[in-house]
């Protein structure tokens, strides 16, 4: 029996539930609340001292880390395999699934921008400062700070708007020779990357790949049009929290599409 312990917006659950999905992988749901903290709480941190989703536990084993996990049950479940069986193909999907973790961060850093920091902007400043002052990690506290000061005019968030361009350049130019990240085949290369483009598209950012890079946008849609991502990442959005990430990104998409295009360019 597998276990998933998840969270249903949660963009690093997402891909696991996405990977659970295609291979038809039954599982225990777990859901952890992290907008009331339930991650901090002794009984998860027990779970997972890192207070973070996803973690499996499968056949009494334990697992954190979605790449690590996706490439478990890749292993693990055989069918239908989402790896070339290969050395070199499967080299080129970990060339890929390598890249998750910065751009993770990346997705990280727009939400903060734009989403976190639009639910505390009529908080007064000593709630602002009590949400980042809580975070134990001193790095990702001064990211925090920033975000919430200034928003998507901050130097944090050119950054991360960089980072996209590279990936979506990169992506464009694989994206030449299939339709697929590597290929022919579906692998955990594309899975990866599916709900962060997801998230960006919730917060009406898709314009940033879309003005620029056709292939990419394709692949996209590709993905989309699959079975899984309704079952593992669609389905799981709630109405009301997809259409709060609709009107607080509204304002920003032309600031966010410009100061891409200035990304760009400075590349
Ligand atoms: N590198 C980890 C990142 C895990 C992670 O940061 N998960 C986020 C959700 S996508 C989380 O649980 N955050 C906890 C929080 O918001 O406090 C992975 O890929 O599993």
């Amino acid at each position: 029996m597998l276990t998933l312990f998840h969270a249903d917006t949660a963009v690093c659950a997402a891909k696991v539930r996405v990977t659970l999905a295609e291979k038809n992988i039954p599982f225990e749901s777990r859901m952890i609340d992290l907008g009331r903290g339930d991650q901090f709480k002794p009984e998860y941190l027990a779970v997972n001292p890192n207070a973070a989703v996803p973690v499996i536990i499968h056949d009494g084993k334990w697992l954190n880390e979605s790449t690590v996990i996706n490439e478990y049950l890749d292993d693990a479940f055989a069918n239908p395999p989402l790896r070339p069986s290969d050395a070199y193909g499967r080299a080129r999907v970990h060339l890929w699934t390598k890249r998750e973790d910065s751009i993770h961060d990346c997705i990280n850093t727009m939400t903060v921008a734009v989403v976190f920091r639009a639910d505390l902007l009529d908080k007064p400043p000593e709630v602002r400062r009590a949400r980042y002052e809580s975070i134990p990690d001193a790095a990702k506290r001064e990211k925090w700070r920033q975000l919430l000061e200034l928003g998507v005019d901050s130097p944090i968030v050119g950054e991360a708007l960089g980072r996209f361009n590279k990936l979506f350049r990169d992506m464009e130019q694989a994206l030449a020779e299939g339709p697929w990240l590597c290929g022919e085949a579906f692998t955990l290369a594309d899975i990866g990357f599916i709900s962060f483009f997801y998230r960006m598209e919730a917060m009406e950012a898709k314009g940033i790949w879309e003005k620029h890079y056709p292939r990419v946008t394709d692949w996209f849609n590709r993905c989309k049009a699959r079975p899984s991502f309704r079952t593992a990442i669609a389905d799981y959005i709630p109405a009301p929290r997809a259409a709060h990430f609709t009107r607080v990104s509204e304002p920003l998409r032309e600031t966010i599409e410009r100061r891409f295009d200035e990304a760009m360019q400075a590349s």
